[in-house]
């Protein structure tokens, strides 16, 4: 909580220092505790003083959680309440991607782009109360533009970081490309 304050307290100042850095993008790790940073006030602030217009928001989805369509149910409520939030373009990562083998990532991802899919997925589940609650919300979810395909992103392997990149240069370049190489 004291690190949340200060970094909103300091965020002028930290604005100063990143502007010395030539480069075109910073990415900045927020606190997964959503009580921390999506859920406080003063983040607003921070995003409004580093530049609202030039933000974009990188939501990461818990492999394990996603693998069950529950899960993901449930992580989309997240994402759209930290999208809802603050209300700047966003990317959906798969985060992790590396523990899923292969068969289970694309079953995410695919879950991720067709909402039917998802659907499918759930109805095909035992008919439980949670099951049957994940069916409505999926259907509100679905009525709100959070659908978008999961980005499988791994920090051990570095796999999906170009993707990443180019999500984010489509978003803000209309794809081209910044780099010197
Ligand atoms: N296999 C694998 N492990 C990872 C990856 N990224 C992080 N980890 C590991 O996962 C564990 C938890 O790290 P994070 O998920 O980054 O957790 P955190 O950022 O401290 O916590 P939050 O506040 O929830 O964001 C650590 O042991 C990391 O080394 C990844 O891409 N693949
Ligand atoms: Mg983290």
């Amino acid at each position: 909580m004291v690190c949340a304050d200060l970094l909103a307290f300091n965020v002028g100042e930290i604005k100063e220092v990143l502007d010395e850095f030539e480069t075109d993008y910073f990415l900045m790790d927020t606190a997964g505790q959503m009580e921390l940073f999506t859920m406080r006030e003063a983040s607003r602030a921070v995003i409004d003083v580093l530049g609202a217009n030039n933000s974009m928001l990188t939501f990461l989805f818990d492999p394990v959680i996603s693998s069950r369509p529950g899960g993901l149910v449930s992580l989309l409520l997240l994402f759209a309440s930290a999208w809802f939030r603050f209300y700047v373009p966003s990317v959906s990562v798969l985060s992790k991607a590396d523990l899923l083998e292969l068969e289970d990532r694309n079953r995410v991802v695919e879950w991720s782009t067709d909402a039917n899919a998802l659907f499918d997925a759930l109805t095909a589940e035992k008919a439980t109360l949670d099951n049957q609650m994940g069916l409505e919300l999926l259907k509100t979810l679905e009525s709100m533009d959070i659908y978008r395909p999961l980005i499988p992103i791994s920090a051990e392997t570095f796999e999906g970081m170009d993707d990443l990149y180019n999500l984010v240069q489509q978003s803000f370049f209309a794809g081209e490309d910044l780099a010197p190489d």
